[in-house]
């Protein structure tokens, strides 16, 4: 088995497995290129950038409303590349266009390629190597080797999930040189051992070319052990200045800019759900760092880069219960003055009473559960892992520990998925009532066995390079955050009408999606009855809305919540913007069909007025959907067409 740690190498002694693995092709493919390249001693790494190239929109960056992760997984490899002795860059082109928007306000962000092409002139790398994790990156993708490539003075990697399922179109069209599968730490070492100086690292399969023929290397079953810190790596990158360009999600974003961190304690996850790809990239073992490495970490970052935000990049991490408690534990201990949050979402079966206090005690600010499904079938064939019955329970624990803000993760559009699938998804976001429910619409996802079949969509995204994606919060992919208006669709309430057994389109589950948000998360929303803490809802709503600054219901609901709050004058300049971005045939409409006229109309003064307003509008309602609610959870109504 092939191990290396994130700052150092142990291996395998190569002599051992000479003649178990024919890597000869690689070998003589690799003397070509440094035959036919410079070679330099300068390696440039490449984050592509994470904003939605075509739906930009200026103000939303202002507000910094972006995503500005680091480059996490590049910092990896340069930890486990970093004693070699090359000269290292890492230019996160998300972060360099996201600055240079609020540097100079003629910068057109669709002209970031001329920041590569700076640095490629500039610095004159001898070796590029990019990462791409999703499909939204494509595009940046394809223009960065294409770039490169043309420049012909470097050798091109490519890694990072996209390229990891797109070797092929990647090396057919001869646009990278390589391309590395799945975790990364053990390849790069393998492959610069042959482009460079040979350290003798363990050869590894999964390295990718294309010598006339598409190929790729041997080796024992590439295992990656992470351990070690990634504090060298920040000295490449600017931490303290990503929170003045952009933010990690809703949780990160302070009213003032606090800066942010990612950190990862795990790699991989326990379960299997069919439509995500983590266990196949990553392998089906979950692996944690060191508590005291991932704590060595955190330290650094507080102490002297003045980190104050970390956000979990976990996709399990609470699998290794007594560690997390343990890491927790020590947090709490050190009085630092930090919060937290997991956005990735927590599996719910791992939190009992004594997790939930760690939680709140270390400082969380708000994590998600995955739910994905309200239906029993669903959650079966989509391979989530819990029950119904235990999500419950564990949002029944909730009212003792208050300070965090949670949310339930719920996908529309599984595939196959009937409108009395949806129904239930829509019923049971109801009934465990937690602070919010992050409705999202199912992407076809490369590498999750749901979409084995998508091979024909995925060809059409290489080629149109990433144009044909869609959102998973479907108004994201318009500046003006609007659903495309389709008069053959059902819309608001409508769709409470659609037959039971339909299999809604894509389109469909757009108009779905915009229902149950507003139904559940503004109208339904617990911080908003008595009892509530409309203190959560504002804090969320107001970090939320900087990605939507005009959203009409946004701002109604956070003037009602701002009523509640006993912030009378904020609550007024909120209505009046609701009333001014209410305007047009596309809001009147929503407004209309969710009885959101009348509130705007007869705005509350004082809180028992909203409770009274709000409740009038659920009743207004509540007759389109109260068949559906009143038949239960996995029941069709006999009025349900
Ligand atoms: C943080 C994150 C984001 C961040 C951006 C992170 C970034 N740096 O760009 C944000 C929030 C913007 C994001 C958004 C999305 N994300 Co995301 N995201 C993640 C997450 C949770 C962590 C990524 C990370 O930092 N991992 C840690 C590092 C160490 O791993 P890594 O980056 O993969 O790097 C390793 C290898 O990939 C490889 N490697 C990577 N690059 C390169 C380059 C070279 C040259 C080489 C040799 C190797 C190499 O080596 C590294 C070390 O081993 C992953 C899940 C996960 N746990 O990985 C999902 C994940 C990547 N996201 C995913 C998706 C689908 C999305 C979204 C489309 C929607 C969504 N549901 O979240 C959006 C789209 C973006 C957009 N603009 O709207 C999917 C991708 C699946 C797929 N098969 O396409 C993942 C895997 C989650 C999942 N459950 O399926 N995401
Ligand atoms: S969706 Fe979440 S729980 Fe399911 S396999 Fe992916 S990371 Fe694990």
């Amino acid at each position: 088995m092939n191990q290396v740690h994130t700052g150092g190498m142990t291996t395998i002694d190569p002599d051992s497995l000479s003649g178990r693995f024919d890597n000869s092709a690689f070998f003589a493919y690799c003397e070509a290129l440094k035959r036919q390249y410079p070679g330099n001693n300068k390696i440039l790494f490449v984050q592509i950038p994470q904003v939605i190239l075509d739906s930009f929109n200026r103000d939303i960056a202002l507000h910094r409303g972006y995503y500005a992760f680091p480059p996490t997984g590049l910092q990896c490899l340069y930890e486990s590349i970093k004693t070699r002795g090359f000269d290292i860059k890492i230019l996160d082109l998300n972060y360099e266009l996201l600055a240079r928007v609020f540097a100079d306000q003629s910068f057109d962000p669709n002209d970031w390629p001329i920041i590569l092409d700076e640095m490629l002139e500039s610095w004159d790398p001898g070796i590029v190597a990019v990462s791409c994790l999703f499909d939204m990156g494509i595009g940046p993708l394809l223009e960065v080797l294409r770039r490169v490539r043309q420049r012909g003075r470097a050798i091109l990697i490519a890694g990072g999930v996209i390229a990891t399922y797109e070797t092929s179109s990647l090396l057919s069209e001869t646009l990278s040189h390589f391309v590395v599968q799945g975790e990364g730490e053990n390849k790069i070492n393998f492959l610069l051992d042959h482009l460079t100086e040979d350290l003798g690292s363990t050869p590894t399969p999964g390295i990718r070319f294309n010598d006339g023929k598409l190929r790729q290397t041997e080796g024992p079953p590439d295992h990656v052990v992470s351990s070690g810190t990634l504090i060298d790596s920040y000295r490449l990158v600017p931490i303290e200045k990503y929170c003045l360009v952009g933010s990690l999600n809703p949780f990160s974003r302070s009213q003032a800019p606090e800066p942010f961190a990612p950190i990862q304690f795990c790699r991989g996850c326990r379960a299997q759900c069919t439509f995500c790809s983590v266990r196949d990239f990553m392998g089906k073992e979950v692996r944690c760092r060191p508590v005291a490495d991932v704590l060595a970490e955190m330290e650094y970052l507080y102490e002297q880069r003045g980190v104050r935000h970390f956000e979990w990049l976990d996709d399990d991490l609470l699998f290794y219960r007594n560690e997390i408690k343990q890491l927790l534990r020590t947090i709490i201990a050190k009085g630092w003055d930090i919060h937290w949050s997991a956005n990735n979402g927590l599996i719910a079966a791992s939190i009992d009473e004594e997790m939930l206090e760690l939680i709140q005690a270390s400082g969380c600010v708000g994590f998600k559960i995955g739910i994905e499904t309200g239906n029993e079938e669903m959650l079966r064939v989509v391979k989530k892992p819990g029950k119904h019955s235990k999500f419950l329970s564990f949002a029944a624990m909730l009212p003792r520990y208050p300070e965090p803000f949670v949310g339930g993760n719920f996908i529309v559009g599984l595939p196959h998925e009937t409108v009395f699938q949806l129904m239930d998804t829509f019923r049971f976001a109801l009934e465990v009532d937690l602070d919010w429910a992050a409705f999202t619409v199912c992407q076809a996802i490369r590498g999750a066995s749901a979409f084995s079949e998508a091979g024909e969509y995925f060809e059409h995204q290489m080629k149109s390079a990433g144009g044909l994606h869609n959102n998973f919060i479907p108004t994201r992919h318009n500046s003006q955050g609007r659903l495309t208006v389709d008069a053959s669709l059902a819309r608001n309430l409508d769709l409470f009408r659609l037959p039971a057994d339909l299999v809604p389109s894509k389109e469909q589950i757009n108009e779905v999606w915009f229902t149950f948000n507003v139904l559940v998360n503004y109208v339904h929303n617990k911080n908003l009855r008595p009892g509530g803490r409309p203190d959560k809802f504002i804090r969320w709503i107001e970090t939320v809305r900087r990605a939507y600054p005009n959203n009409p219901y946004m701002l109604l609901f956070l003037a009602l919540a701002e009523i509640l709050n006993g912030e009378p004058a904020i609550a007024r300049e909120h209505a009046e913007q609701a009333l001014a971005h209410s305007g047009g045939d596309y809001w009147q409409d929503r407004f209309t069909h969710f009885h959101l006229d009348a509130l705007v109309a007869n705005f509350p003064t004082d809180a028992d007025g909203v409770f009274t307003a709000l409740a009038d509008v659920r009743e207004r309602l509540l007759p389109s959907y109260s068949d559906w609610l009143t038949a239960g959870r996995g029941n069709i109504p006999a009025t349900a067409a």
